[in-house]
């Protein structure tokens, strides 16, 4: 019985699964952005994509199914930069996956970490996804060999970013872009809930990993890069003062605070043409 090589397809016909390297992978990536881009035009250029930002490769069975986390508030003009090269970089990976939109409600002081938390879980309902990427809105990959798929090891993706120099600014950095599996995520309890504003969240996340008994892997240099799409600190995303002082307790929290006790309340679901948009109410800080 050879069923497990391959799957049904919807129609009936036997597809094979895909290649363990894809054939329309590349290197480098040129990296603009052109002023004029539209949300139509990128939805234009991708028509295999379904409601809510879905994908799956045509003619082979994907041996993935990774989604894209994304947090987000007031940076539409980056969101559509990131769709634009994203979706093409995916399907040249011949990847099963889904882009989630993780939208803060309201002008509250930002948090990206409970965000993720509220990504990983909205998305794990929908799907059975086996690796999470936690993305930036305003990071570019620069290389097709960066593939969007989990290691067995908590990856951090984004090693090399242009505004780094293109190289990694400190040994235990974890923050850009990141993939985890979904036991990789709840061994470490997700992400913290605590950290209001800019700053400290990452390393947090970054010695999660440790405390969960895994280790940080990373894609080389050469492949790891980014382009940072260049803008200020956000209104509403001040500096965090607090972030040496509850870096300093993980240890102490990691397991009482993370994805075991993040309260939220999803205020709508919209399954756009380009992505899933997730807008949440997270509260405010205690
Ligand atoms: C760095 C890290 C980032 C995070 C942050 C500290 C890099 C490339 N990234 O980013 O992972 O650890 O420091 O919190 O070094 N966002 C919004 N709207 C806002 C504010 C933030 O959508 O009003 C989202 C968006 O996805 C953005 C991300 O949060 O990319 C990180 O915020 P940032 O880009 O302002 O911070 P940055 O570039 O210093
Ligand atoms: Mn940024």
């Amino acid at each position: 019985n050879l069923s497990h090589l391959s799957k049904t397809h919807s129609q009936g016909d036997e597809m094979p699964y895909c290649p363990k390297t894809s054939p329309l992978i590349g290197g480098p990536i040129h990296v603009s952005f052109p002023s004029g881009l539209t949300t139509a035009q990128v939805q234009r250029k991708n028509p295999l994509v379904v409601r809510g930002g879905r994908y799956r490769p045509p003619d082979c069975e994907a041996r993935h199914r990774t989604a894209i986390i994304i947090p987000h508030r007031h940076r539409e003009h980056h969101l559509k930069f990131l769709l634009y090269y994203l979706h093409p970089f995916l399907q040249r990976q011949q990847l099963n996956y889904g882009i989630y939109v993780i939208h803060q409600a309201g002008n509250y002081t930002f948090n990206r970490a409970k965000l993720m938390n509220v990504g990983f879980r909205e998305a794990m309902k929908e799907e059975d996804w086996d690796c999470l990427f936690f993305h930036d809105v305003d990071l570019i990959p620069e290389d097709d060999r960066n593939t969007y798929v989990c290691d067995s090891n908590p990856k951090h993706a984004a090693i090399a970013m242009d505004k780094f120099g293109y190289k990694l600014p400190y040994k235990m950095y974890f923050g850009g872009v990141s993939a985890l599996s979904p036991l990789h995520y709840l061994k470490m309890n997700g992400f913290p809930n605590n950290y209001w504003g800019w700053g400290g969240e990452d390393d947090d996340i970054g010695i999660r990993v440790t405390l969960g008994g895994m280790y940080i892997t990373r894609p080389s240099v050469k492949v790891g890069r980014y382009k940072m799409i260049k803008h200020k600190l956000d209104k509403g995303n001040g500096v965090n003062p607090k972030r040496f002082n509850m870096l300093a307790k993980t240890r102490q929290t990691w397991r009482s605070d993370g994805m075991n006790t993040a309260e939220y309340e999803t205020i709508s679901r919209q399954y756009l043409p380009l992505y899933t948009n997730i807008t949440v109410n997270i509260g405010t800080e205690a």
